[in-house]
Protein backbone atom coordinates (compact mmCIF):
# COMPACT_ATOMS: atom_id res chain seq x y z
CA UNK A 1 0.00 0.00 0.00
CA UNK A 2 1.28 3.45 -0.43
CA UNK A 3 1.90 6.02 2.06
CA UNK A 4 -1.52 7.38 2.18
CA UNK A 5 -4.38 6.75 3.91
CA UNK A 6 -6.81 4.99 1.99
CA UNK A 7 -9.95 6.54 3.39
CA UNK A 8 -8.94 10.53 2.79
CA UNK A 9 -8.14 9.18 -1.05
CA UNK A 10 -11.26 7.41 -1.20
CA UNK A 11 -13.44 10.84 -0.88
CA UNK A 12 -10.26 12.58 -3.21
CA UNK A 13 -11.27 10.25 -6.17
CA UNK A 14 -14.65 10.77 -6.35
CA UNK A 15 -15.13 13.47 -9.04
CA UNK A 16 -11.71 13.33 -10.69
CA UNK A 17 -10.93 15.75 -13.34
CA UNK A 18 -8.81 14.85 -15.99
CA UNK A 19 -7.49 17.37 -18.40
CA UNK A 20 -5.09 18.84 -20.78
CA UNK A 21 -4.90 21.87 -22.86
CA UNK A 22 -6.23 19.74 -25.87
CA UNK A 23 -9.24 18.42 -23.90
CA UNK A 24 -10.74 21.50 -23.37
CA UNK A 25 -13.56 24.11 -25.34
CA UNK A 26 -12.29 26.46 -23.20
CA UNK A 27 -8.92 27.58 -21.82
CA UNK A 28 -7.93 24.94 -19.25
CA UNK A 29 -7.45 27.28 -16.19
CA UNK A 30 -10.53 28.92 -16.91
CA UNK A 31 -12.28 24.75 -17.07
CA UNK A 32 -10.30 23.95 -13.68
CA UNK A 33 -11.30 27.47 -11.84
CA UNK A 34 -15.33 26.65 -12.89
CA UNK A 35 -14.73 22.97 -11.40
CA UNK A 36 -12.96 23.28 -8.23
CA UNK A 37 -15.65 26.29 -7.11
CA UNK A 38 -18.14 23.65 -8.09
CA UNK A 39 -16.15 20.63 -5.78
CA UNK A 40 -13.91 18.56 -7.43
CA UNK A 41 -12.34 16.36 -5.49
CA UNK A 42 -9.02 15.99 -7.83
CA UNK A 43 -7.21 17.15 -10.53
CA UNK A 44 -5.34 15.06 -12.94
CA UNK A 45 -2.96 17.44 -15.20
CA UNK A 46 -2.92 15.02 -18.13
CA UNK A 47 -0.96 16.98 -21.39
CA UNK A 48 -1.07 14.63 -23.71
CA UNK A 49 -2.08 14.20 -27.91
CA UNK A 50 -1.09 16.32 -30.52
CA UNK A 51 -0.22 19.90 -29.93
CA UNK A 52 -0.06 19.45 -26.44
CA UNK A 53 2.88 21.83 -24.58
CA UNK A 54 6.25 20.47 -23.55
CA UNK A 55 9.00 21.83 -21.74
CA UNK A 56 9.31 24.77 -19.82
CA UNK A 57 5.45 25.92 -21.25
CA UNK A 58 4.28 23.03 -20.09
CA UNK A 59 6.14 23.18 -16.41
CA UNK A 60 4.85 26.66 -16.10
CA UNK A 61 1.01 25.52 -17.06
CA UNK A 62 1.19 23.17 -14.21
CA UNK A 63 2.17 25.47 -11.87
CA UNK A 64 -0.34 27.71 -12.82
CA UNK A 65 -2.79 25.17 -12.51
CA UNK A 66 -1.22 23.69 -9.21
CA UNK A 67 -1.66 26.67 -7.55
CA UNK A 68 -5.01 26.94 -8.89
CA UNK A 69 -5.73 23.50 -6.59
CA UNK A 70 -3.65 24.59 -3.75
CA UNK A 71 -5.86 27.27 -3.29
CA UNK A 72 -8.62 25.25 -3.42
CA UNK A 73 -7.05 22.58 -1.28
CA UNK A 74 -7.82 19.68 -3.98
CA UNK A 75 -4.48 17.64 -4.63
CA UNK A 76 -3.59 18.46 -8.35
CA UNK A 77 -1.51 14.92 -9.78
CA UNK A 78 0.63 15.09 -12.64
CA UNK A 79 -0.29 12.23 -15.65
CA UNK A 80 2.82 9.79 -16.89
CA UNK A 81 5.37 12.61 -16.35
CA UNK A 82 7.59 11.86 -12.59
CA UNK A 83 10.56 14.51 -13.84
CA UNK A 84 8.00 17.04 -13.77
CA UNK A 85 6.29 15.72 -10.63
CA UNK A 86 9.24 15.82 -9.12
CA UNK A 87 10.02 18.91 -9.83
CA UNK A 88 7.20 21.20 -9.04
CA UNK A 89 6.48 19.00 -5.86
CA UNK A 90 2.92 17.85 -7.06
CA UNK A 91 0.98 15.88 -4.30
CA UNK A 92 1.48 12.70 -6.70
CA UNK A 93 1.55 11.00 -9.53
CA UNK A 94 -0.26 9.11 -12.22
CA UNK A 95 1.00 6.30 -14.26
CA UNK A 96 -0.09 3.78 -16.80
CA UNK A 97 1.12 0.30 -17.52
CA UNK A 98 3.41 1.81 -20.25
CA UNK A 99 4.52 4.78 -18.69
CA UNK A 100 7.43 4.71 -15.75
CA UNK A 101 6.93 1.61 -13.85
CA UNK A 102 5.23 1.94 -10.27
CA UNK A 103 7.91 0.84 -8.14
CA UNK A 104 9.94 3.49 -9.30
CA UNK A 105 7.75 6.07 -9.67
CA UNK A 106 7.31 5.71 -6.36
CA UNK A 107 11.01 5.45 -4.93
CA UNK A 108 11.37 8.63 -6.71
CA UNK A 109 8.07 10.66 -5.25
CA UNK A 110 8.69 9.63 -2.06
CA UNK A 111 5.86 7.55 0.38
CA UNK A 112 3.82 10.88 1.26
CA UNK A 113 2.84 11.57 -2.04
CA UNK A 114 -0.53 10.25 -4.13
CA UNK A 115 0.30 7.59 -6.86
CA UNK A 116 -2.37 6.01 -9.20
CA UNK A 117 -1.91 3.88 -11.42
CA UNK A 118 -3.63 2.54 -14.31
CA UNK A 119 -4.66 -1.16 -14.64
CA UNK A 120 -6.59 -3.56 -16.90
CA UNK A 121 -6.39 -7.38 -15.77
CA UNK A 122 -6.56 -8.42 -12.08
CA UNK A 123 -2.66 -9.48 -11.73
CA UNK A 124 -1.97 -5.56 -12.84
CA UNK A 125 -3.89 -4.58 -10.10
CA UNK A 126 -1.88 -6.62 -7.39
CA UNK A 127 1.55 -5.22 -8.87
CA UNK A 128 -0.04 -2.29 -8.85
CA UNK A 129 -0.83 -2.53 -4.80
CA UNK A 130 2.98 -4.28 -4.51
CA UNK A 131 4.64 -1.13 -5.70
CA UNK A 132 2.43 0.75 -3.48
CA UNK A 133 -0.18 2.39 -5.55
CA UNK A 134 -3.05 4.43 -3.24
CA UNK A 135 -5.33 4.03 -5.75
CA UNK A 136 -6.30 2.39 -8.86
CA UNK A 137 -7.62 3.67 -12.13
CA UNK A 138 -9.54 1.04 -14.18
CA UNK A 139 -10.65 1.52 -17.84
CA UNK A 140 -12.23 2.69 -20.13
CA UNK A 141 -15.49 1.52 -18.48
CA UNK A 142 -17.39 2.99 -21.61
CA UNK A 143 -16.40 3.88 -25.19
CA UNK A 144 -14.06 7.13 -25.15
CA UNK A 145 -13.10 9.76 -27.90
CA UNK A 146 -10.49 11.24 -25.36
CA UNK A 147 -7.78 8.44 -25.35
CA UNK A 148 -6.30 7.68 -29.20
CA UNK A 149 -5.01 4.23 -28.07
CA UNK A 150 -7.54 3.05 -25.68
CA UNK A 151 -8.75 -0.23 -25.01
CA UNK A 152 -12.06 -1.85 -25.87
CA UNK A 153 -14.34 -0.59 -22.84
CA UNK A 154 -15.16 -2.82 -20.28
CA UNK A 155 -18.34 -1.99 -18.91
CA UNK A 156 -18.96 -1.28 -14.84
CA UNK A 157 -18.65 -5.49 -14.62
CA UNK A 158 -14.29 -4.27 -14.48
CA UNK A 159 -15.06 -2.48 -11.62
CA UNK A 160 -16.92 -5.53 -9.74
CA UNK A 161 -14.05 -7.86 -11.11
CA UNK A 162 -11.62 -6.52 -9.01
CA UNK A 163 -13.94 -6.20 -5.68
CA UNK A 164 -14.53 -9.80 -6.41
CA UNK A 165 -11.16 -10.51 -6.30
CA UNK A 166 -9.85 -8.68 -3.10
CA UNK A 167 -8.79 -5.50 -4.33
CA UNK A 168 -10.11 -3.54 -1.98
CA UNK A 169 -8.23 -0.03 -2.52
CA UNK A 170 -9.66 2.97 -3.79
CA UNK A 171 -10.65 2.84 -7.56
CA UNK A 172 -10.90 5.39 -9.92
CA UNK A 173 -12.90 4.80 -12.93
CA UNK A 174 -12.91 6.08 -16.18
CA UNK A 175 -13.65 6.26 -19.81
CA UNK A 176 -16.72 7.58 -21.13
CA UNK A 177 -18.51 8.41 -17.39
CA UNK A 178 -21.25 10.96 -18.12
CA UNK A 179 -23.76 12.16 -15.49
CA UNK A 180 -26.20 9.23 -16.77
CA UNK A 181 -24.27 6.09 -16.44
CA UNK A 182 -22.20 7.36 -13.29
CA UNK A 183 -24.37 5.95 -10.84
CA UNK A 184 -24.40 2.37 -12.19
CA UNK A 185 -20.42 2.85 -12.20
CA UNK A 186 -20.41 3.59 -8.33
CA UNK A 187 -23.06 0.38 -7.71
CA UNK A 188 -20.01 -1.65 -9.21
CA UNK A 189 -17.86 -0.61 -6.47
CA UNK A 190 -16.10 2.61 -7.66
CA UNK A 191 -15.12 5.22 -5.29
CA UNK A 192 -14.58 8.02 -7.67
CA UNK A 193 -15.57 8.83 -11.22
CA UNK A 194 -12.35 9.90 -13.38
CA UNK A 195 -13.79 12.54 -15.80
CA UNK A 196 -12.32 14.21 -19.11
CA UNK A 197 -14.85 15.63 -21.68
CA UNK A 198 -18.08 15.23 -19.47
CA UNK A 199 -16.84 17.95 -17.80
CA UNK A 200 -14.38 19.74 -20.19
CA UNK A 201 -16.71 19.47 -23.24
CA UNK A 202 -19.89 21.23 -21.10
CA UNK A 203 -21.48 24.01 -22.05
CA UNK A 204 -20.80 24.68 -18.18
CA UNK A 205 -18.30 22.85 -16.72
CA UNK A 206 -19.64 24.06 -13.38
CA UNK A 207 -23.05 22.76 -13.43
CA UNK A 208 -21.58 19.18 -14.95
CA UNK A 209 -19.26 19.01 -11.75
CA UNK A 210 -22.05 19.90 -9.34
CA UNK A 211 -24.23 17.41 -11.70
CA UNK A 212 -21.29 14.99 -11.03
CA UNK A 213 -21.28 15.38 -7.43
CA UNK A 214 -24.88 15.36 -6.95
CA UNK A 215 -24.54 11.04 -7.89
CA UNK A 216 -22.56 10.91 -4.54
CA UNK A 217 -25.74 12.15 -2.08
CA UNK A 218 -28.50 9.96 -4.26
N1 LIG B 1 -7.92 6.29 -19.78
C1 LIG B 1 -8.86 5.40 -20.08
S1 LIG B 1 -10.17 6.10 -20.86
C2 LIG B 1 -9.46 7.64 -20.78
C3 LIG B 1 -8.24 7.56 -20.16
C4 LIG B 1 -7.32 8.67 -19.92
C5 LIG B 1 -10.13 8.86 -21.35
C6 LIG B 1 -11.33 9.29 -20.58
O1 LIG B 1 -11.92 10.43 -21.15
P1 LIG B 1 -13.50 10.64 -21.23
O2 LIG B 1 -13.66 11.85 -22.13
O3 LIG B 1 -13.98 10.92 -19.85
O4 LIG B 1 -14.08 9.41 -21.86
MG1 LIG C 1 -0.11 6.65 -19.91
Amino acid sequence: MGGLNHSSVRDQLKVYLVAGTRDCSSPLPHVLNESLSAGITMFQFREKGPGSLEGEMKKALALQLFNQCREASVPFIVNDDTDLAEQIDADGLHVGQEDDDAYEARKRIGKHKILGVSVHTVEEAYKAIEAGADYLGAGPIYATGSKADAEKESGPEWISELRRNGVDIPIAAIGGISQSNGTAVIRAGADGLAVISAITKAGSPYQAVKEFRGLFTE
